[in-house]
């Protein structure tokens, strides 16, 4: 595992270099679906690059990726879930806070997850049996606090719909915070920077911060109060895990 997990920060670390060398390329942009969910041909090009080098070392495990052609379910065996770039809308727009993220499970049991803040150059990594680090420096588990001295992120269309009771919680906690790459968000809870991060996204938004979090004390919970299912779209947050209960009690 220890390899597994060495070549890994080295492939994140590379695809990293190759968007900041790309920056300023001209971007082909398509919608999938919506005018606010875009992808570049750089989203491409980079998780075709780490399918490559994880493929051609460990030619028999499994990549789900968010721009892989097929959407598995994660299940038996070894499976990298990839995204390339996590926070599409930010490069594009203002060229920073986005994130290669990067998860590897073995039959459904998280083993590392690296969520790389590719223009900080902060890579976020460890899990499993490995401690968690921001670059070499360790992150301590969560240093207890209420909900009253802590700041919760949220985008504003979460709060305003009141989701699954969001706003509410929001209430109790010092305000939101928004940055626009859900991978980012759930690194500023590890270093405590957030309490909790509640997003709507996809299992390669939330695999990599789901392990780094349980190793530091937190949970990846829905906010229906479920295990999510690393299937599909849901809402999700990433919480102390010694505040479930009273968080449970804000939402609805
Ligand atoms: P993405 O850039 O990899 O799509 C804010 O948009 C956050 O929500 C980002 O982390 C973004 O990840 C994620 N997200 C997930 N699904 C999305 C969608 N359909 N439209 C916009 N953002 C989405
Ligand atoms: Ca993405």
């Amino acid at each position: 595992m220890e390899d597994k997990y060495q070549f890994a920060k080295e492939i994140v670390l590379e695809a990293g270099e190759f968007l900041r060398q790309h920056l300023h390329d001209e971007l082909e942009i398509e919608e999938k679906g919506h005018f606010t969910d875009l992808v570049t041909q750089l989203d491409k090009a980079v998780q075709e690059h780490l399918t490559e080098r994880i493929l051609g070392r460990y030619w028999d495990d499994c990549i789900l990726g968010e721009e892989s052609p097929s959407h598995l379910p994660l299940g038996q065996g070894n499976v990298w879930i990839i995204d390339p770039i996590d926070g599409t809308t930010n490069f594009i727009v203002q060229q920073a806070d986005f994130a290669v993220l990067l998860a590897y499970f073995e039959n459904g049991i998280g083993k590392f997850g690296l969520i790389y803040d590719v223009m900080q150059q902060k890579l976020y990594h460890g899990g499993g049996d490995f401690p968690v680090y921001e670059n070499d420096s360790l992150l301590p588990p969560f240093q207890s606090k209420s909900l009253k001295e802590g700041l919760i992120g949220l985008n504003a269309g979460l709060y305003a719909q009141n989701y699954d009771g969001l706003a509410h919680f929001a209430d109790q906690t010092l305000g939101t915070r928004s940055v626009g790459s859900a991978g980012i968000s759930f690194a500023h809870v590890l270093t405590g920077r957030l309490l909790a991060q509640a997003s709507y996204i996809y299992p390669w938004d939330y695999a990599a911060a789901s392990i780094l979090g349980e190793k530091l004390g937190y949970t990846l919970m829905t906010t229906k109060g479920d295990r999510p299912a690393f299937y599909g779209r849901e809402c999700v947050m990433l919480v102390p895990t010694e505040k479930i209960t009273e968080i449970k009690g804000y939402l609805q």
